[in-house]
């Protein structure tokens, strides 16, 4: 008789870490389901998260260590390879300076404590230059409501009356979100997307507002504009609990209608069917906020004017709104670094809001540096959880930049497109090797996850321990192991390990509180972490630094600002599919054949203009490259006329080839993923 088992853990094939049931047999895992007693997705689980087995037990997986040598790749001890790249480092360090060498960490391991080890090492050995996927990803987004509010409140869709949703396709990105949409719903509330495309969540919605690429943060204005002359805002939240608000009204008023319509594409009819839905559901509103608006050049700016919207209608902290949450309380590992190397961290100068609210460096910036070896040269990257090859802007450029490296270190769980360019390939162990606390937002749930299996593989706290002792900074980095970190993470909680571990369906270390601001408002506290201490709609800290105060429309996509005709389509790039996590899975068989190539998505007028059927391989061109992709004909309300879509992380057509790294979001740096410049080629 096999000896049988259940594990708990926390799914991390993408980052809404479902909880999971993993079933073993003798010690090998035979099946991964969803836990039921999990909160946030209640028992269910997508393709990724069952194929988290296929994974695991994946033949091309990475077991030893590879150096690369004239011959190409030698597996090697993993002592050696450590020994090796301690050693090179250390060199790099002595001849360039510290911060001549840097760390990446990709979404392949998420936050929390794997965000904060990889930043706490890269300041253990002196370096400010901490990247990570978050230059392209959350940070704008992070930036945008903490201008605002100085936090990220959560959207309480559960208890909403009204969800409103700005590119982003929740069945595909956020699975179960859809649950609680839905919950929702059936409680009759009701459902808003703005989106590009008709997705999957505009086709349940009660009204989808197909909006012109790049264009948010006008209809948001336009919205502002209607809310304030019909008097749909609350006016004692605003004088209580907000600033600026007498500078929004007046800029707000450039936003006529027939400016949002013209500009947007957004019609007369919607506009007000939307206005309508606000006035009946407010304050219990909830918006979410997608990378749609977040990889824009006005993405900062897009993300702020909704905020505007819910803190003037204050759906703040109200059942239903956009909740302030608590914290579990652990320990953080950031460590502060000397003034002086803190002045070297690539793109701080450039781009001072992102490193000050992020501690990221920019990774764009980091290609040009390693190319110009300007302003110094940066010689060394460790990178774990990242295929920045496929998944950065201007992937010839990063191709280019990371073969001139003197030392590149890349730690995955298999040979990927980046790693083929590295020195030394460390194999790492998975999601399913390690034990980690993970969190729950919105539902204020902590779980230590369970380690369910040991292969032998180095985990991220043992790689960066591993590299810190050997180069002196075992005082930073002192635990023993995995175990020890996470026993030190919990110690301020009052929880020990061992109680933590005993929750094995997830802690809620406190339900879900409505309020709260209005408490300790009350209270005389400081409510809101901005300078004023008030929801900012003019961010002061903007001012200071020398920017707009006010979420302006100040930087259209490159396609209206600099109209080039021999480019006249617009470019969106990166839509998921939910099969698919960026240039992951591929290898997967059972997922690869639900979508076994990349396709450009394209309206059907456009197709007939351009000669193009269904199913054809076609070139699709911009100014920084081509590649060759299957063209995938849509029907007409699916989307944007005039525009393309191609979703990133295929090898042969690498939507990133396609993407510049020059249209810049001014705040945070991020490029404009989402509306660039491109032509179709028949071949
Ligand atoms: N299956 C799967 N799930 C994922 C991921 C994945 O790769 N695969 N990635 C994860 C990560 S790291 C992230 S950051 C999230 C991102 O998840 P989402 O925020 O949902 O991001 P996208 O799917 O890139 O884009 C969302 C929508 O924006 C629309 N859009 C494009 N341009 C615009 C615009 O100008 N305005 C508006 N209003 N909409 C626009 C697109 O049509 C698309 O439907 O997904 C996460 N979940
Ligand atoms: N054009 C375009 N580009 C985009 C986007 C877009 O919308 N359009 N979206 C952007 C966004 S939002 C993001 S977040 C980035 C993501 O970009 P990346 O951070 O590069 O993410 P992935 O491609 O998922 O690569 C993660 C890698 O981690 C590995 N991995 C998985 N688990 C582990 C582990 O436990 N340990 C280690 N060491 N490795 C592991 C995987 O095998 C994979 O190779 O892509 C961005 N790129
Ligand atoms: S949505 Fe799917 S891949 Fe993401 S955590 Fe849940 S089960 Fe895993
Ligand atoms: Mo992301």
């Amino acid at each position: 008789m096999a000896v049988k088992e259940i594990k708990k853990s926390c799914c991390r094939m993408c980052g809404m870490l479902c909880g999971i049931d993993v079933h073993l047999e003798d010690g090998k895992v035979v099946a991964i389901e969803g836990n039921k007693e999990y909160l946030a997705n209640r028992g269910r689980i997508c393709i990724k998260g069952s194929s988290g087995l296929t994974q695991l037990y994946h033949e091309d997986r990475l077991k030893k260590p590879l150096k690369k040598t004239e011959n190409g790749f030698v597996e090697i001890e993993l002592e050696q390879a450590m020994d090796e790249i301690a050693a090179k480092m250390k060199e790099l360090q002595e001849k360039y300076g510290t911060q001549s060498v840097g760390v990446w960490k990709g979404e392949g391991t998420g936050f929390a404590q794997q965000e904060e080890l990889a930043r706490r090492f890269a300041h253990a050995i002196k370096t400010p230059n901490y990247f990570s996927n978050d230059t392209q990803c959350y940070a704008g987004r992070y930036i945008s409501y903490n201008l605002t509010y100085g936090t990220w409140p959560a959207a309480d869709f559960r208890n909403t009356k009204l969800a409103v949703i700005w590119g982003t396709n929740a069945p595909a990105s956020h699975s179960y979100w859809t649950q609680d949409i839905n919950y929702a719903r059936e409680n009759g509330a009701k459902l808003i997307v703005i989106d590009t495309m008709y997705t999957e969540m505009a086709r349940v919605s009660d009204l989808y507002i197909q909006i012109k690429p790049g264009t948010d943060t006008v209809l948001a204005w336009g919205i502002i504009n209607r809310l304030i002359s019909e008097d749909i805002i609350d006016m004692d939240f605003i004088e209580k609990y907000t600033h600026g608000f007498e500078e929004l009204k007046e800029y707000s008023k450039e936003f006529t209608e027939e400016y949002v319509y013209e500009y947007t594409g957004v019609t007369k009819e919607q506009l007000d069917e939307i206005i309508s839905y606000y006035k009946t559901a407010t304050p219990n509103v909830s918006s979410w906020c997608g990378t749609g608006l977040e990889h824009q050049m006005n993405g900062v700016n897009n993300v702020r004017s909704v905020n505007y919207i819910d803190a003037l209608i204050g759906a703040i902290d109200v059942p239903g709104g956009m909740v302030t949450l608590d914290g579990f309380g652990p320990s953080h590992l950031e460590i502060e670094l000397e003034e002086e190397l803190v002045e070297k961290a690539i793109g701080r100068k450039e781009y001072p809001v992102l490193y000050g609210m992020r501690g990221e460096c920019h990774t764009l910036l980091l290609m040009d540096q390693i190319l110009s070896e300007k302003p110094y040269p940066f010689k060394g990257l460790v990178m774990t959880a990242a295929n920045p090859v496929l998944t950065n802007a201007n992937s010839t450029k990063v191709v280019e930049a990371l073969k001139a490296l003197d030392l590149l270190v890349v730690k995955d769980l298999y040979m990927t497109e980046t790693a083929e360019l590295a020195d030394y390939v460390i194999p790492a162990a998975s999601y399913l090797e390690r034990s980690e606390l993970q969190y729950n937002g919105i539902n204020q749930i902590v779980k230590l996850t369970e380690k369910v299996v040991d292969f032998g593989l180095q985990n991220e706290y043992d790689f960066f321990k591993g590299l810190a002792d050997r180069l002196g900074a075992s005082d930073t980095i002192p635990w023993e192991n995995e175990e020890a970190l996470n026993r030190w993470l919990v110690e301020p909680t009052g929880m020990s390990l061992e109680e933590l571990a005993e929750h094995r369906d997830g802690y809620q270390f406190k339900p879900l509180t409505y309020g709260k601001i209005q408490k300790k408002f009350e209270d005389g506290e400081k409510v809101f972490a901005t300078k004023t201490g008030k929801i900012e709609f003019t961010s002061e800290y903007l001012r200071d630094m020398g920017y707009d105060a006010l979420a302006k429309y100040n930087s259209a996509p490159s396609y209206i600002e600099n109209p080039e005709e021999e480019f006249p389509m617009i470019l969106m790039t990166g839509a998921r599919k939910v099969m698919y996590f960026h240039g992951r899975y591929r290898n997967i068989p059972q997922i690869n054949k639900v979508m076994p190539e990349g396709i450009v998505e394209i309206h059907p007028k456009d197709a007939a203009n351009l000669g193009i059927l269904d199913g054809e391989k076609i070139k699709v061109e911009t100014a920084h490259g081509s590649i060759e992709i299957k063209a995938k004909v849509v029907h007409e309300k699916e989307i944007y006329p005039g525009s393309i879509q191609i979703t990133h992380g295929f090898k042969k057509s690498n939507a990133n080839v396609l993407i510049g790294d020059g249209d810049r979001d001014p705040i945070s740096g991020f490029p404009a993923l989402k509306s660039a410049k491109a032509r179709i080629v028949k071949l």
